[in-house]
Formats: structure tokens, C-alpha cells, sequence
């Protein structure tokens, strides 16, 4: 078995790399931070002893998915599993206050980039008829909130794209599932935050948000049920958190 994950080098990609590769599932690592994707392949190869290939690109530039991933030797054309993880929020704006660059951010990489891998991987998978692509939504592609606005509507077009994905494929053989959470605490919060880790921190103040770990550990039964089973979509969320606005907390 061979999965793609992007956005490996931290998170819950990161997580995701580190359980497919316990479990003997050979990867292609992706991101934009070669230094953590040359500690993660090193890493994984030592303790799993698993095929590792790590691309270092961004989603958002076409070309630069195009190469990388055209260029894939043939033992790594085979994919199974495509984990398009690589995403972002950036800002917490009312949208009359947005910043247009944190807009175009989270528009280019949770929506364009998706689509990029996907245009680039799905051709593979349609040729070795099998396949299954696992989108990482969220909470925020089900629901709105506060100042939540463009990245709610760059998951809502995740979420859409999972269910058109999945008609479209559906002749192929290839399976299409999402996965959407809630509060993980992961680099998420310091990302959205421009790097104030004293505001990230305070999202999860006085209350267990999931881990990436939890996350992984869906992704993987998701990703290895039997051949006639998928998984269309699941909404994942800390038990004390009953939808993106409501969330019990400890003072
Ligand atoms: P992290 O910030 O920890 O990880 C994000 C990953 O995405 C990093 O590996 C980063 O790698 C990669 N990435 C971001 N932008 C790009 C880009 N332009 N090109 C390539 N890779 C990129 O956050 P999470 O693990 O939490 O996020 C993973 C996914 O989960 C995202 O899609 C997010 O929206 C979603 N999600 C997160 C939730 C949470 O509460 N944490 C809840 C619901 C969904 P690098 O910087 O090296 O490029
Ligand atoms: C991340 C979860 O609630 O911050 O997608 O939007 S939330």
C-alpha cells in the first residue's frame, strides 16, 4: 500500500505519516518545510523501516505541483490513499475587517490546492482502477460561526467537492471520503493567529480538544475498511464541544 499525504510535516498529516507508516503503508510526504519533511522521512524509514519519498512544494502553485508530482518514478505511481490534508485558516475577521491575502491564503490552499493534487493523482488512480481519496474538511465545512466566514466557505467547497469527487469517480472504482473535526490542537491555531502562540494557546484554555493522534487514528479505519465499504463522511469533535460555537469550558 502506498499513500500521498500532503501537508505531512506537521499536525495532522504528520500524524497520519507516522500511523499509516507503523501499520506498513509505504508514503509520499509533502509540504513546504523541507527540513521537517527530511526529519519525518529519516524518521519513519529508522523506526518502520517503510519506502519513503518526500516532495517539497506548495499546494497553492500549480507548477509546482504539476512537476512534483508528474514526475513521480513509477514504484510511486501507485497510489492508494491520497490524504489532502494541507490546509489553513489565517485571520479570525468580522468580513468587512478580512485581509485580502488571508483571504486568497485559505481560498488558494484549502480549495484550489486540493483540486491541484487531485487533478494530478486521480488520473494515476483511474489507471490502476483502485484508489481512495481522503479529504480532511472540517466542522467549519458543515456549519458558520463568528468571523469564521472564508475559511467556513473554503471548507464548504471541500465538503462539495468530497460529494462531487465521489459521483465522478464512482466509475472508476475509487473511493471518496471526509473527514471533518473539530478543535484539534495542533499548529492550526498558531497559523490562524500569524504566529501569537499566546492566542492559539487560549482556543483550547480550559477545555480537551482532540489531538492529531485522534484524528490519524480515523483516517486510518477510515482508509482500511473492506473494498465494498465506504466511508462517505465523518464529523469528528471533542466531547466537549456539541458544534463549532458551543464548547463546555473549565475556569
Ligand atoms: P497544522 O498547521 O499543524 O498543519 C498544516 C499542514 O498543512 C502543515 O503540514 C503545512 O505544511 C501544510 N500546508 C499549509 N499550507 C500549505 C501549502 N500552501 N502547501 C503545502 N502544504 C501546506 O494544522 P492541522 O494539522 O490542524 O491542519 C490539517 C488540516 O486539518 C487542515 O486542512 C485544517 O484546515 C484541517 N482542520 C484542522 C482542525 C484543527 O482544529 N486543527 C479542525 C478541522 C480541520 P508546511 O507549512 O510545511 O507547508
Ligand atoms: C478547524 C476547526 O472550529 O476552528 O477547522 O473552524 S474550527
Amino acid at each position: 500500500m502506498l499513500a500521498l499525504i500532503t501537508g505531512a510535516t506537521s499536525g495532522i498529516g504528520k500524524a497520519s505519516a507516522e500511523l499509516f507508516a507503523k501499520n506498513g503503508i509505504d508514503l509520499i510526504v509533502t509540504g513546504r518545510r523541507q527540513e521537517r519533511l527530511d526529519a519525518l522521512t529519516e524518521q519513519l524509514r529508522r523506526e518502520f523501516n517503510i519506502q519513503v519519498l518526500s516532495l517539497c512544494f506548495d499546494v497553492r502553485n500549480l507548477k509546482e505541483v504539476e512537476k512534483a508530482i508528474g514526475s513521480l518514478a513509477d514504484n510511486y505511481k501507485n497510489i492508494d490513499i491520497l490524504l489532502n490534508n494541507a490546509g489553513l485558516a489565517s485571520g479570525l475577521s468580522p468580513i468587512q475587517d478580512g485581509d485580502i491575502e488571508d483571504w486568497d491564503k485559505m481560498i488558494d490552499t484549502n480549495v484550489k490546492g486540493l483540486l491541484y493534487v487531485t487533478k494530478m493523482v486521480a488520473p494515476l488512480m483511474i489507471n490502476s482502477k483502485k484508489g481512495h481519496i481522503i479529504n480532511i474538511g472540517s466542522i467549519a465545512g458543515k456549519e458558520t460561526y463568528a468571523n469564521g466566514n472564508v475559511y467556513c466557505a473554503s471548507k464548504h467547497a471541500v465538503d462539495a467537492l468530497n460529494k462531487g469527487m465521489r459521483i465522478d469517480l464512482l466509475p472508476h472504482g475509487i473511493k471518496v471520503s471526509s473527514i471533518n473535526p473539530g478543535m484539534v490542537e495542533t499548529e492550526f491555531s498558531i497559523v490562524r493567529f500569524h504566529g501569537d502562540t499566546d492566542r492559539a494557546k487560549k482556543a483550547y484554555e480550559g477545555m480537551q480538544p482532540l489531538t492529531a493522534a485522534d484524528i490519524a487514528e480515523t483516517i486510518y479505519w477510515v482508509a482500511t475498511r473492506p473494498a465494498h465499504v465506504n466511508i462517505n463522511e465523518v464529523i469528528i469533535m471533542p466531547t466537549v464541544q456539541a458544534n463549532s460555537t458551543t464548547v463546555i469550558r473549565k475556569n
